[in-house]
């Protein structure tokens, strides 16, 4: 195949039954269909949006894959699917919300798909974790990095990063 390993960075997140199994299980399939880079700490987060829902594990990983954006997007809704997200209410309760962030630098509006996330600068659900992985990189539309964008929120509560279950050596 000649199309070049695209870096993207993805948001995944979790409120709905064992939340640390499903990101596992998620990260799991990923890695078994793409070069799995960085993955962020967990971040036990406060709903935004629908707040009358359980809190959310999130967290953030870069992948490098060759497949096109429309191609990856399918994937991770498969990813999704086999892992028992049901499609029903808008911003319901899910075991599993897997994002695309940011695909290269590039700036994709279909109707399928809008690339960067277009509400990433204003969460904190997703900047805090992936300015662990990826600080320094900048978005292609606004020229902000990560950082930057995190520093520009107004605040970041309701965002707690967890310990790690296991010691690294
Ligand atoms: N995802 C949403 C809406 N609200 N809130 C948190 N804390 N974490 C999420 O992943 C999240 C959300 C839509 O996908
Ligand atoms: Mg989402
Ligand atoms: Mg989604």
């Amino acid at each position: 195949m000649s199309s070049e390993l695209v870096p993207v960075y993805l948001s995944l997140g979790s409120n709905l039954g064992d939340r640390q199994a499903n990101l596992d299980k998620a990260i799991g399939l990923i890695s078994n269909r793409m070069r799995l880079g960085q993955v962020s700490s967990i971040y036990e987060t406060e709903p935004v949006g629908n707040v009358e829902q359980p809190r959310f594990l999130n967290l953030a990983c870069q992948v490098f894959t060759r497949l096109a954006p429309k191609d990856l997007l399918s994937l991770v809704k498969g990813f999704e699917a086999m892992l028992g997200r049901a499609r029903n209410t808008h911003n319901a309760p899910r075991t599993i919300d897997i994002d695309i962030l940011f695909y290269g630098n590039q700036i994709i509006e279909s109707e399928e798909l809008t690339i960067p996330h277009p509400r990433l600068a204003e969460r904190a659900f997703v900047l805090a974790p992936l300015a662990e992985i990826a600080p320094d990189l900048v978005h292609p539309i606004t020229g902000k990095t990560v950082a930057e964008m995190l520093k520009d929120l107004p605040n970041t509560r309701g965002v707690v990063k967890l310990e790690k279950k296991v010691e690294e050596k």
